[in-house]
């Protein structure tokens, strides 16, 4: 569960359409496998992961991070049900894809980062404040069906 302040919502949702959030999805997961290169280990089948310029430009992983971002937007949309909104996707992670949840908080600060990058100053400490509550929230909810 995850409380934002109206004030915060409304810096979340403003910031949030200033941005192209498929290219902020697949820079976000590009990063991981660079940062972390053992998430690797998920994508076998993506290609050429063998440095970073391979990562960035490998036209998988920005597929991938389009489509990562957009139940991310999901989630941004539904700030009040996190859990019931990614309740089938934390099963799917966790009995199908067996991804260590951490890995949810490691992408989620990577979406921080790309966010800050893409909005400069714009992305003032409170709206970073803000962000890092929903990053964190998705990730719970991610974690929530792990058994
Ligand atoms: Ni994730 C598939 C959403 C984090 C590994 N993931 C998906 C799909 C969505 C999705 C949507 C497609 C589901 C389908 O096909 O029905 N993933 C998300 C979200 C986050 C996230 C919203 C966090 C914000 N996923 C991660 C992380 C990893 C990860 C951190 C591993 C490090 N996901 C996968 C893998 C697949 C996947 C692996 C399947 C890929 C494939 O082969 O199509």
């Amino acid at each position: 569960m995850v409380h934002l302040t109206d004030a915060e919502k409304a810096a979340v949702s403003g910031l949030w359409g200033k941005v192209n959030a498929d290219q902020v999805g697949g820079e976000a997961l590009g990063r991981l496998l660079v940062v972390y290169p053992w998430t690797q280990r998920y994508f076998d089948n993506f290609g050429d992961l063998s440095s970073a310029s391979a990562i960035m430009g490998n036209a998988k992983v920005k597929a991938h991070g389009k489509k990562v971002i957009h139940a991310f937007d999901d989630g941004l949309k539904h700030l009040d049900n996190l859990k019931g909104t990614f309740a089938t996707l934390s099963e799917l992670h966790c009995d199908k894809l067996h991804v260590d949840p951490e890995n949810f908080r490691l992408l989620g600060n990577m979406i921080v980062i790309v966010l800050g990058h893409h909005l400069g100053k714009e992305f003032t400490p409170a709206a970073q404040a803000a962000f890092q509550k929903v990053v964190a929230g998705v990730a719970t909810a991610l974690a929530h069906k792990y058994h």
